[in-house]
């Protein structure tokens, strides 16, 4: 009998959370960084790496799995955990995001959303019932509602619209799961930046009742202080005894305020993307490789990191690796990116269970604001 997913709050220090999810594939320390392996792979990192840096859980996507290789596919190959080689657990997402931002490509009804594909052109329709089939295929341990997820600035009516399909799609999504053993299911808060709708769907959504509950419609083109605000009076309406989850969020200093803000769990493109556009995150914030000034600079990026790739190459030829569009400069760059996403939440969880999570705070934000001397 495979155990169910559990959440322990260890340790509160203000709005901040330090807890442990427990599944039968391993456990997820929170607050927890998920570095996101859209297409069954970390870009550029073996997963015995993505490990190495610190990550207990990896993102999947429904969308993009179901059309390559296909939902069933995967499942006759073992499902996406032995598909890839990652026997840690995974959380997939709904297909939801992609109502965002392939908006071009889709057309909405009350049952459901048809794609035209980004890779052929064929139409795939994605239902709240089918995106839970698709996400048991590929044998996830952390399932997604489908969701519409709307960019902002976005009309009251139009928020409270997809909020609305949204919990109608989440009674729906709990109906198709039904009983799983092993698996989590997670609803998905939506409600734009107007906090009365965000507070509706918050109660709906635990009316319904989940393992999990989700933060999805930021990070769409509001201001960071917008985001902020909605999460301040968000996290105090959802369950203390349930992870709470930031959606596609963020940079640094976004994962740092979430955190100070109560948020559980986080995952984004950010750290492989930008390693891929030269751009290093340390300690001392971002490095632009692109950037001449390296040219001749043997000093490594951080000679005191825990990350043996920070105190190993020189700068210049990290450098060099950008400038020659080397595969390496993107590897290394994706790993030392993961790295310090992960000695940050990392650090943020010592700093809860000590009750220091103000002064890892400042000393964290002073650092980035040193920048690379
Ligand atoms: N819904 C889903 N996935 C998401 C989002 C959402 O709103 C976001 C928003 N930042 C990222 N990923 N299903």
């Amino acid at each position: 009998m495979t155990s169910p997913v559990t959440f322990t709050l260890e340790a509160t220090d203000g709005m901040a959370r330090r807890g442990r999810i427990d599944t039968h594939r391993g456990a997820i320390n929170t607050p927890a960084f998920m570095p996101v392996g859209t297409a069954g792979t970390v870009k550029g990192l073996y997963p015995e790496q993505v490990r190495e840096t610190g990550a207990d859980i990896l993102l999947g996507n429904t969308y993009h799995l179901m059309l390559r290789p296909g939902a069933e596919r995967v499942a006759r190959l073992g499902g996406l955990h032995e598909f890839m080689d990652w026997a840690r657990p995974i959380l997939t997402d709904s297909g939801g995001f992609q109502v965002m931002s392939l908006a071009k490509l889709r057309k909405l009804t009350e049952k459901g959303v048809t794609f035209r594909s980004h890779i052929d052109g064929s139409a795939h329709e994605l239902t709240p019932e089918r995106s839970i089939e698709i996400q048991k295929l590929l044998d996830s341990d952390i399932i997604m509602q489908l969701d519409e997820c709307i960019a902002l600035p976005a009309e009251h009516r139009e928020i409270e619209r997809a909020m609305e399909l949204s919990l109608r799609w989440a009674q729906r999504s709990k109906d198709a799961f039904a009983e799983a053993p092993g698996r989590a299911l997670f609803g998905i808060v939506q409600g734009g930046d107007d906090p009365e709708l965000r507070a509706r769907s918050a109660a709906g959504l635990q009316d319904i009742g989940f393992h999990g509950y989700s933060i999805g419609g930021l990070a769409v083109g509001e201001p960071q202080e917008v985001m902020f605000r909605v999460l301040s009076d968000l996290t105090p309406l959802m369950p203390q005894d349930r992870p709470r989850y930031l959606m596609g969020v963020g940079k640094p200093d976004d994962i740092l305020g979430g955190i100070e803000r109560g948020v559980d769990m986080f995952d984004c493109v950010h750290p492989t993307r930008a390693g891929r556009h030269g751009h290093a995150y340390t300690r001392f914030g971002v490095i632009n490789l692109k950037n001449a000034r390296h040219k001749d600079d043997h000093r490594p990026l951080d000679e005191a990191s825990p990350n043996p790739n920070c105190r190993r190459f020189s700068r210049a030829y990290l450098h060099h690796l950008v400038k020659a569009e080397e595969m390496l400069g993107a590897m290394l760059l994706s790993q030392i990116n993961l790295h310090y996403y992960q000695e940050l939440t990392a650090g943020a969880r010592t700093a809860i269970s000590a009750g220091r999570m103000a002064d890892f705070a400042v000393e964290t934000r002073n650092g980035w604001a040193r920048g690379d001397l």
